[in-house]
């Protein structure tokens, strides 16, 4: 068997990806690769981590030389908050970094790509309840056009070259393992680490915002379903609309005071509330439900009461936080970390976007 590279590894998602194909395929058969050293333990334990840069195509063509690489998850980006304080960066490593991903793939006739799109390709032009498979994508983030323009090139290596290259257009992922990589949809996992480590949380967005989530098990399956899926029953390539609930900041508060009956929730909306504003509120997800068999396990009673144990059991130990990452929220860390003048001495610190015009068509659709 070729092996399996995941990039990306050490992100939110790609941690629990790369385990999980691990578990799967044997430990050996699947390579962790990051622009960040620091890889967990549990990564660095069972099997290969290395060094990759997608903005430079000849690491990436290195790896899968080296190691005879057949299938690539692609799941390096820049997310869309730190993308709005640095977008030139976002569309550097978004769209240049994809596409010599793509390129790679092409020239060593990879067998199969996985790169994740977003909601965050559609706008304020969309409908934001039920929010169709095929619609208007107008998005008013960097972000958000990072991953339209992703689409639309996953879909043009398919048609013209052949490559078996497959997405999906992620919710905001809520997991417990690795923290979030500084997006608008942050809060939602952040709200539970403060709720065990300090029964309170300062929420970005206001109390009635309502935005698509899923649980990271789910992620991790419908992932993995989407991938073994017959290439021949399927419609769509690189942007399936997936979604596994939908809930307001207000009831995630009032579902985790069941468990912490003393947690009390404040809010202090910034830039990332006119974000959010834009995205669906719910999602139509009918085309993966009907054309590969998605469908979710977890609904927002369970999913709270498992990050809830999760997270208690983790600060119980004094592990709430992974040792490679900071207690600082996503994206603070982020943002500094990420900002290319950091590495030279020159931090500016937690770098809010730029002040501009507000979007006028954001606040139409206020959530
Ligand atoms: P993340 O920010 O947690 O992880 C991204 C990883 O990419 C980081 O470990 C970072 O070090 C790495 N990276 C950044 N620049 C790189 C470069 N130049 N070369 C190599 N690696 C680089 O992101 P995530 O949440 O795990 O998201 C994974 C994918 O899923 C992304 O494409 C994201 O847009 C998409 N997605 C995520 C969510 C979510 O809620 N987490 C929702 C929708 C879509
Ligand atoms: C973000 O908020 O940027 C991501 C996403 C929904 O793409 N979580």
């Amino acid at each position: 068997m070729r092996s399996i590279l995941v990039i990306g590894a050490r992100g939110q998602i790609g941690s629990e990806l790369t385990l999980a194909l691990r578990e799967r395929h044997g430990d050996a058969a699947v390579l962790a690769a990051d622009l960040k050293g620091e890889h967990d333990l549990s990564l660095r334990d069972s099997g290969a981590c290395m060094f990759v840069d997608v903005t430079q195509p000849e690491t990436i063509a290195k790896i899968v030389e080296r190691y005879d690489v057949g299938t690539i998850y692609h799941m390096a980006a820049i997310l869309s908050a730190v993308g709005e304080a640095n977008p030139q960066l976002a569309w550097h490593v978004n769209v240049s970094g994809l596409y010599n991903v793509l390129e790679v793939a092409r020239h060593h006739r990879l067998d199969r790509l996985f790169w994740p799109s977003s909601m965050a390709v559609f706008g304020p032009g969309a409908p934001r309840e039920q929010t169709p498979q095929e619609t208007i994508l107008q998005p008013s983030t960097m972000y958000g056009i990072t991953k339209v323009t992703g689409e639309l090139m996953c879909n043009y290596y398919f048609r013209h070259y052949g490559l078996d290259v497959r997405g999906v257009r992620y919710p905001g992922i809520i997991s417990s393992e690795t923290l979030p990589g500084g997006g608008t949809t942050d809060y939602a996992v952040e709200i539970f680490y403060e709720a065990v480590r300090r029964r309170q949380y300062t929420c970005f967005v206001r109390a009635d915002t309502v935005l698509p989530m899923m649980y990271m098990p789910d992620c991790i399956r419908a992932t993995l379903l989407w991938m073994d899926a017959s290439l021949d029953e399927l419609r769509h390539h690189a942007d399936y609309n997936l979604t596994a609930l939908s809930f307001s900041v207000e009831e995630l508060a009032e579902e985790i005071k069941k468990y912490v009956p003393d947690f009390e929730c404040a809010y202090e909306p910034d830039f990332r509330q006119d974000i959010a504003s834009t995205w669906p509120r719910t999602i139509d997800d009918s085309a993966a439900r009907a054309e590969w068999g998605w469908e979710p396990h977890y609904d927002l009673a369970a999913m709270t009461k498992e990050m809830l144990t999760r997270l208690t059991t983790k600060h119980r130990e004094g592990k709430l936080v992974p040792e490679a990452q900071t207690a600082e929220p996503g994206f603070e860390r982020l943002a500094r970390a990420q900002d290319p003048t950091a590495a030279r001495g020159n931090a500016p610190g937690a770098a809010p976007p730029e002040p501009r015009r507000r979007d006028p068509s954001a606040e139409k659709g206020a959530n």
